[in-house]
């Protein structure tokens, strides 16, 4: 494995605490006041919080403030949250969130400068140059990855290929004749893009490619190890979410001791699930972000229900930034399958509607040997329709089907027999998540 020379894009990295906090606040009054003009949404939050942009004296102040959920974005679809005019409005993203309408957010020139430049100090932290070929196999679309990742990769002057995802052996062969040096993409497909190499007979290890940014899904520390050994490549975690801005929320040095978050525009928080009451550092909650520099949907508090806590150490790259430790999970019962974000409540919601079954159900996600996601929905049929194998199997296609094209990803319905899904006395296990990641 070849050890990235990780370096720093823009030195506000290395500012010492008190000028960034100092910043921080500045640019928390100005927010807050500017939105507390032009969204109505948080006109009548701030209200009722009773809280003024003029009140806010220290960062402490941060917790009078009120949070935002994904389902107030949800009920201001699609545009209702819009702190500009549409007019100033340049592009749009949407998450693949499937619960019903996508979450939609929206970008000015400037909040698609400020994005590029995130992503351009992700790129230099992973160690990736002007001198670089970067294979982008994000998608390209309405998900922020296919076109962050590029926008970053051209900023620092490195040749983008954007390739966007699927066709594997297609890859492949561009990877090996093109000379790609960095790998962008999911860390589950990175591992279906090892395992086609070794199919044909290519040893990545002795490819050009010599780093890989991965993210928009959980991975673990074993992940990490395995997809290092197999393509040869320093593999790095890079985090964000749509709503706050895509990719480029924070991302790990060389040292791989937790991802910096760029709190010169994003200030982190950990807050207890339940209580929301704010965590100290070291303790692990729920990340609470708020967008500071964003013209177009600048949330306060957004409640990004990923598990994780914060340190606010130096850290030996010399990064004065908070840190966030890999995210462990999220706090709500979201599962993300092929980089699609499912809901359970969403598959209930479908088979209660197409009818026939009993309201007992399992949702079985297990990743093959090929490292792809495989999702299969166990549920009892009504007990009457037991022995009538021709209904059973009329029924099971056409949940299957109703499911699929619910959630937009493969997916297969399952009857089972009366009593066969295991009754819970608390509360139901619906998610039975199988992969080793
Ligand atoms: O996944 C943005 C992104 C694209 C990040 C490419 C990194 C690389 P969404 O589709 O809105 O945006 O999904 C956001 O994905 O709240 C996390 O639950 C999860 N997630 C993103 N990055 C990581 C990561 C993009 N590095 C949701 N580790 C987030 C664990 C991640 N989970």
């Amino acid at each position: 494995m070849r050890v990235p020379n990780s370096y720093i894009w823009d030195n506000v990295e290395t500012a010492s605490r008190a000028a960034l906090e100092q910043l921080q606040l500045e640019r928390l009054r100005e927010g807050v006041a500017r939105i507390s003009t032009t969204v109505p949404f948080y006109r009548r939050k701030l209200a009722e919080a009773g809280v003024t942009a003029g009140e806010i004296r220290s960062l402490d102040d941060l917790a009078r403030l009120p949070f935002t959920t994904k389902s107030d974005l949800r009920d201001n679809y699609p545009f209702g949250l819009l702190a500009v005019d549409m007019k100033q409005v340049t592009r749009i993203h949407a998450s693949s969130g499937t619960t019903g309408k996508p979450t939609v957010v929206a970008y000015t020139s400037n909040d698609i400068n400020l994005w590029t430049d995130l992503m351009a100090r992700t790129y230099a932290a992973a160690g990736v140059t002007q001198a670089d070929i970067v294979h982008n196999a994000y998608g390209y679309g309405l998900f922020t990855g296919g076109l962050g990742f590029h926008y970053g990769a051209e900023r620092i002057g490195a040749a983008v290929i954007p390739v966007s995802g699927g066709n594997t052996k297609r890859q492949l062969m561009i990877m090996s004749d093109f000379g790609s040096t960095v790998l962008c993409c999911t860390p589950s497909y990175s591992l279906l893009i090892a395992e086609a190499a070794e199919d044909d007979g290519i040893d990545l290890k002795s490819s050009a490619l010599r780093v890989g940014l991965f993210g928009a899904e959980p991975w673990s520390e074993r992940m990490r190890e395995e997809i290092e050994f197999r393509l040869g490549v320093a593999a790095v975690n890079v985090y964000g979410l749509s709503e706050v801005i895509g990719p480029g929320v924070s991302v790990e040095c060389a040292a791989k001791k937790g991802l910096h978050i760029f709190e010169d525009h994003f200030i982190p928080e950990i807050v207890d699930p339940d209580t929301y009451e704010r965590l100290l550092d070291g303790e692990t909650g729920e990340l609470v972000l708020t967008c500071l520099t964003k013209e177009a949907l600048p949330l306060l508090r957004y409640r990004t229900r990923d598990r994780t806590r914060l340190t606010r150490e130096k850290c030996a790259c010399g990064r004065t930034t908070a840190r966030m430790e890999r995210v462990a999970g999220r706090t709500d019962d979201m599962i993300i399958v092929r980089g699609v974000n499912v809901f359970p409540s969403q598959i209930e919601t479908v088979l209660l509607q197409v009818g026939g079954i009993e309201p007992h159900y399992q949702i079985v996600v297990d990743r093959s040997s090929d490292y792809m996601d495989e999702l299969d929905v166990l549920v009892e049929a009504r007990a009457e329709f037991h022995g009538n194998q021709d209904h059973l199997t009329q029924l099971e296609k056409r949940l299957s089907y109703e499911v699929r094209s619910a959630l937009g990803i493969a997916c297969n319905v399952k009857l089972v027999g009366p009593r066969e899904i295991e009754r819970s006395e608390g509360k139901a296990v619906r998610v039975v998540d199988k992969r080793v990641l």
